[in-house]
C-alpha cells in the first residue's frame, strides 16, 4: 500500500529556492574583467540584488537549457523569475519549463508558445512569478529552455519555485513471505534428533539489491534517510498445538532485538544471531520484524505507513513420525498463530 504525505499535510506553499536548487548548463559563460565569473550556479545563490558585484547568470548567447536540480521530489505550483543582471532592459524573453520526474522522463512541458505566458519581464527588478494553471506533482528536475533573449544574451539574476514536498512511499521490499525465508532453522553443531537448533540470517543477494534500491530512492525524496534498519524480535510460545500468546524474549542471546542495516549501498549486521539463541524441538517461537527509517543520527523518521512496519511469523521445529515426509524425521512448521501455514522437511 501507497501513502501520499502531500496529500496528507495541507500546508501553504513554500518558496523552493537557494541550496534546494542545483543549476547546470552547456551554455558557455560571459566574462567581464574584474568581475568574478557570472557562472550558472549564481541564478540559485539567494541573491537577488543588481548592485555591485554583481551576481547571476550571464551567456552570449540567446538561446539554450538551464537544468535545475531540486534536493528532493517537489509538488509545484509556480516559477519565480529575477530577470537580468543589471537592470538595464536585457534578460530572458521566450521561455518554457520541462519538468522531469525522478527517473528524469517528461511529466509535463509548459510553452512559452501554447499560451504566450512565458515571457520575461523587462526592466523589472523585483521577480516575475508564473502560477501553474494546476499543481505539477511529482518534479525531481526542471529544464529552463530559453527560447529568446531581449537583448541577445541570456541574463538571470535568480530563479525559484513555489510547492510542497511530494513523498509518494510504498512498503518497503520487506513482507512475511520474505520473513518467513529470512532465517533457516539449522540442527546445532553435531545433534541428534532432539538437539537444539540455531537461526542463522540467510544472507539473500536478490532481497539485498531490492532493499538498497529502496533506500536510493528513500534517500533522493527525503534527503536526510541513510538507512532502512530491520529489527528482529525472538519470542517464545510455549509447546502447545499452537502457539501461546502472549510469548516470553528468548534470553539465550543478548542481541533481541537483532538488526539488519541496509545503506543503499551494502547491508550491515549491526547485531547478528550466529551461534544462539538456541531454538528447543517442539517449541513455538515468533520472529517479528519492525522496519525502521533512519536519518544519519539513528534517529527514526516516521514515514511508513503502519501496514508497512510490523510482519511476524511462527515457527516450530517438530519432531515428526513417519507419516511426514523428512529423510531426518524433522520438519519445521511454520503458523499464523492460528493454524499451521506450512510445514517443511528438514534435510
Ligand atoms: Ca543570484
Amino acid at each position: 500500500m501507497c501513502i501520499n504525505i502531500a496529500h496528507q499535510e495541507v500546508e501553504a506553499a513554500s518558496v523552493i529556492h537557494d541550496t534546494q536548487i542545483t543549476a547546470t548548463t552547456n551554455l558557455s559563460v560571459s566574462t567581464f574583467p574584474g568581475i568574478a565569473p557570472l557562472s550558472v550556479d549564481r541564478i540559485v545563490d539567494g541573491i537577488v540584488s543588481d548592485a555591485p558585484p554583481r551576481n547571476g547568470f550571464v551567456s552570449p548567447v540567446s538561446f539554450g537549457t538551464i537544468r535545475l536540480e531540486l534536493d528532493r521530489v517537489y509538488n509545484l505550483d509556480s516559477f519565480l523569475l529575477w530577470n537580468d543582471v543589471v537592470i538595464e532592459g536585457q534578460g530572458i524573453s521566450e521561455f518554457s519549463l520541462n519538468f522531469l520526474d525522478i527517473r528524469g522522463t517528461t511529466i509535463q512541458t509548459l510553452s512559452s508558445n501554447a499560451n504566450g505566458a512565458f515571457i520575461g519581464p523587462r526592466s523589472q527588478f523585483e521577480s516575475e512569478e508564473y502560477f501553474f494553471d494546476s499543481t505539477i506533482s511529482g518534479v525531481k528536475t526542471v529544464e529552463l529552455i530559453v527560447e529568446s533573449t531581449h537583448g541577445g544574451a541570456i541574463e538571470l539574476r535568480e530563479v525559484a519555485f513555489t510547492g510542497n514536498p511530494s513523498v509518494n512511499l510504498c512498503c518497503p521490499p520487506w513482507s512475511e513471505e520474505k520473513l518467513s525465508t529470512a532465517f533457516q532453522a539449522t540442527p546445532e553443531k553435531g545433534g541428534g534428533l532432539f538437539s537444539d537448533y540455531t537461526l542463522p540470517y540467510q544472507n539473500v543477494r536478490s532481497a539485498n539489491l531490492q532493499m538498497n534500491a529502496y533506500v536510493n530512492y528513500l534517500k533522493l525524496v527525503i534527503p536526510s534517510v541513510t538507512s532502512l534498519d530491520v529489527a528482529f524480535t525472538l519470542t517464545n510460545h510455549g509447546n502447545a498445538d499452537l502457539p501461546m500468546l502472549p510469548g516470553s524474549l528468548v534470553t539465550s542471546t543478548s542481541q533481541n532485538p537483532m538488526t539488519l542495516k541496509w545503506t543503499g549501498r551494502f547491508m550491515r549486521r549491526p547485531s547478528f544471531w550466529s551461534d544462539s539463541p538456541f531454538l528447543i524441538v517442539n517449541e513455538w517461537y515468533k520472529i517479528s520484524s519492525k522496519v525502521e527509517v533512519k536519518d544519519e543520527g539513528n534517529q527514526e523518521l516516521n514515514i511508513l505507513e503502519e501496514d508497512c512496519i510490523n510482519a511476524g511469523i511462527f515457527y516450530r521445529i517438530q519432531v515428526s513420525n513417519m507419516r511426514m515426509r523428512s529423510s531426518t524425521g524433522r520438519v519445521l512448521q511454520i503458523s499464523d498463530g492460528k493454524t499451521i501455514l506450512k510445514t517443511v522437511p528438514i534435510k
